[in-house]
């Protein structure tokens, strides 16, 4: 029986024939009371362009992709496409990093070393990568994820805990975690009830405790900005300050601050 090709069948077409693109959004210090313009910062984002369909989001490409075991691919893929992009900007002597997402759902015991290798391959600056992983959909990040941080910070990767505020989250859990960064998830800081001023407080204040960064991410508004300060955020991402955009637009931001 010849069915019609899934979208399942579209994505994995899409991942083997190297028709997925990296997006760069990015990231600034929040210090100061002015617009910032140069990113110290930014994060791999994969995008999709369906040959019928158009753009398809990653909030519905991930989910797919991860039950279809390839998620991993994908994120190899955006590792190393963008490891490279970064280091070539470094040689160039500009001065940024890299942020990208891992699936929980792909993360194995030998997740660290596979991660450390793609650095020393691409010519990625130590200490310029971190690895973002959420604690969405699960309320608690898994034990195996858990597990690789520790190892993943030996080998000289950040680690950032992504969409903070936006799950099932307790501050409880934020206890002794083993990392580096955390990033507020944009229903926090676009919040207006009085609930997430205590939510964005707290999370500083538990920040500030562990020395970790601050990202206050989904900044849309002027609004959101002032507020982002205001907390005592390092940095901040968003629409606001840039959206998604490709290489050469991150460039141009690079060269037009020098
Ligand atoms: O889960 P994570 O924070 O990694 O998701 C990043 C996604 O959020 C990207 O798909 C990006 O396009 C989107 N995004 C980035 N900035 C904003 C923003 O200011 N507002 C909204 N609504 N989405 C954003
Ligand atoms: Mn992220």
């Amino acid at each position: 029986m010849t069915g019609l090709p899934t979208l399942a069948d579209d994505l994995r077409k899409a991942v083997s024939s190297g028709l997925l693109t990296v997006a760069y959004q990015p990231l600034f210090d929040l210090a100061g009371d002015a617009r910032p313009v140069l990113p110290v910062a930014v994060e791999a984002l994969c995008r999709w362009e369906h040959e019928e369909h158009g753009p398809i989001g990653p909030d519905l490409f991930i989910p797919l992709a991860e039950s279809e075991n390839i998620v991993g691919d994908i994120d190899d893929i955006v590792l190393a496409t963008a490891a490279r992009q970064v280091a070539a900007w470094q040689r160039e002597g500009h001065d940024i990093s890299l942020s990208v997402n891992v699936s929980p759902t792909h993360v194995s015991p030998t997740f660290a070393s596979v991660i450390a290798e793609r650095v020393s391959e691409t010519g990625l600056r130590p200490g310029s990568l971190v690895v973002e992983v959420t604690e969405t959909p699960s309320p608690q990040l898994l034990p195996t994820v858990v597990e690789v941080l520790p190892q993943l910070r030996q080998a000289g990767v950040g680690v950032s805990l992504d969409d903070f505020g936006g799950g099932d989250t307790t501050m409880a859990m934020l206890d002794k975690l083993p990392i580096d960064e955390i990033k507020i998830d944009r229903s926090l800081t676009q919040g207006r009830a009085a609930a997430s001023d205590e939510a964005m407080a707290g999370v500083v204040t538990f920040a500030r405790r562990y020395g970790w960064r601050v990202v206050a991410e989904g900044i849309e508004t002027q609004q959101d900005l002032d507020r982002a300060r205001e907390f005592g955020c390092d940095r901040g991402q968003g629409f606001l300050l840039g959206a998604p955009m490709s290489a050469a637009r991150i460039e141009e931001l690079l060269s037009a601050a020098r």
